[in-house]
C-alpha cells in the first residue's frame, strides 16, 4: 500500500554573466577607460504548489531542471541580463527534502507558496570597476559565479480524486491495474482486495489524477458484513465516484438493484457520499450474455436519468470514455474552488 508519491529531481540554478572588458572608444580620445559592463544574474529555480498539479508523475518523465545563466556584461558599461527564474509547479501538499541527508527544505502546504531551492550565480563584475589611480586601464573582469546545484527529493501525500466503489469481484482491482500502475491483487473470488490501493492515472493531455481502489461492498457492509465499510473512508474526499456494476453471475446480476444497494450502503454510511458525482459503469462487456444485456440496461438507466456507461477491464474497451468523463468531472471541481 503505497500513499506516498515521490520523485528524486536534480536541479542547478543558472550561472552568472561574465563581467566584460571594454575600453570606450570616442572621437578624439584615444585610450579610452575602461567601460566593460557586470554579467546579469543566473535564475533562481524556485518550487510553487499549485493545485493544478494532483500527483508527481510528471516528474518521473523530467529529472533535470535547470535555469538560465545571466547574459554577459558588454562595453559601454552594459549589463547583463538577468535570467529568468525557473518555476516548477507541484501540487500543494509536497515535501521538499534534500536527496542525500533527508532534511526538510520546506512544505509547500497552501497554494502558491513557494521555496527558493537554488539559487542563480550572481553576475562577475566588468573591467569599469577595477581602474584604480595607477591601473587605470584594467584588462580584466570577472567570471560569474556559479549556480546552487542539488539532488532534491519531492513527496506527496497522495489523496484520491476517484473512489472506485462496486460489490466484491465487480473488477475494480482489473480496472486500476488498467488505467495506472498499480497492482492490486486480482481473483476470482470475493473480497481479494484487503486494504485500498491507490494508482495514478493519466490521460489525454489532462493532468493525472489518484484513483482509489478499495475492497468490495455488500449489502449489509454498515452492519459489519463483508469486510464492513470502515475503509469508505479512504474515498470520503474524492470528487467523483465510479461505481462499477458487473451482472456477469449471481446474486447480482440486475444492474439496477447493484446500483440501488450500492448506493444504500454509501448513503448508510456518510449520505454526503450520495451528493458525489457517480460514474455508473457496467463491466465485463466482453463476455457475450453481459454485452447482450447491456443495451437494456443503459435504457433502462436513461429512464431514470442516469448515463451507464458499458467497459470491459480486460479488454480495454469503453475505458476511454469513462476516464474522459473522469477528467472532466475534476477539471469542472477544481473550476468551482478555484
Ligand atoms: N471477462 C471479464 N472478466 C473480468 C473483467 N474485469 C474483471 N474480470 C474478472 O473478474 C474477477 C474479479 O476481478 P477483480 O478486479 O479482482 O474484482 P474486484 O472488484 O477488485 O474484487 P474485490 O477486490 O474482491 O472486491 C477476476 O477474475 C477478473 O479477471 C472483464 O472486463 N471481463
Ligand atoms: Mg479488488
Amino acid at each position: 500500500m503505497k500513499f506516498i508519491d515521490e520523485a528524486k529531481i536534480y536541479i542547478k540554478a543558472g550561472h552568472g554573466g561574465q563581467g566584460c572588458i571594454s575600453f570606450r572608444r570616442e572621437k578624439f580620445v584615444p585610450r579610452g577607460g575602461p567601460d566593460g559592463g557586470d554579467g546579469g544574474k543566473g535564475g533562481d529555480v524556485i518550487f510553487r504548489a499549485t493545485e493544478k498539479h494532483r500527483t508527481l508523475l510528471d516528474f518521473k518523465y523530467r529529472q533535470h531542471h535547470i535555469a538560465k545563466n545571466g547574459g554577459h556584461g558588454s562595453g559601454n558599461n552594459r549589463t547583463g541580463r538577468s535570467a529568468a527564474d525557473l518555476i516548477i509547479s507541484v501540487p500543494v501538499g509536497t515535501v521538499i527534502k534534500d536527496a542525500e541527508t533527508q532534511e526538510v527544505f520546506a512544505d509547500l502546504s497552501q497554494v502558491s507558496q513557494i521555496h527558493v531551492a537554488a539559487r542563480g550565480g550572481i553576475g562577475g563584475k566588468g573591467n569599469a570597476h577595477f581602474a584604480t589611480s595607477t591601473h587605470q586601464t584594467p584588462r580584466f573582469a570577472q567570471d560569474g559565479m556559479e549556480g546552487e546545484e542539488r539532488w532534491v527529493l519531492l513527496e506527496l501525500k497522495l489523496l484520491a480524486d476517484v473512489g472506485i466503489v462496486g460489490f466484491p469481484n465487480a473488477g475494480k482491482s482489473t480496472f486500476i491495474s488498467r488505467v495506472s500502475a498499480a497492482k492490486p491483487k486480482i481473483a476470482d473470488y470475493p473480497f481479494t482486495t484487503l486494504t485500498p490501493h491507490l494508482g495514478v492515472v493519466k490521460h489525454a493531455k489532462a493532468p493525472s489524477f489518484v484513483i482509489a481502489d478499495i475492497p468490495g461492498l455488500i449489502s449489509g457492509a454498515h452492519q459489519g458484513m463483508g469486510m464492513g465499510i470502515n475503509f469508505l473512508k479512504h474515498i470520503e474526499r474524492t470528487s467523483a465516484l465510479l461505481h462499477i456494476i458487473d451482472v456477469s453471475a449471481e446474486p447480482y446480476t440486475d444492474a439496477w438493484e447493484n446500483y440501488k444497494a450500492i448506493n444504500n450502503e454509501l448513503g448508510l454510511y456518510n449520505p454526503s457520499l450520495l451528493q458525489k458525482p457517480q460514474i455508473v459503469a457496467l463491466n465485463k462487456i466482453d463476455l457475450p450474455p453481459v454485452r447482450e444485456k447491456a443495451k437494456k440496461e443503459v435504457a433502462l438507466f436513461k429512464k431514470n436519468g442516469i448515463m451507464l456507461f458499458e467497459f470491459s477491464a480486460v479488454t480495454g474497451e469503453g475505458i476511454s470514455k469513462i476516464l474522459n468523463k473522469i477528467v472532466s468531472i475534476i477539471h469542472k471541481k477544481k473550476k468551482e474552488t478555484l
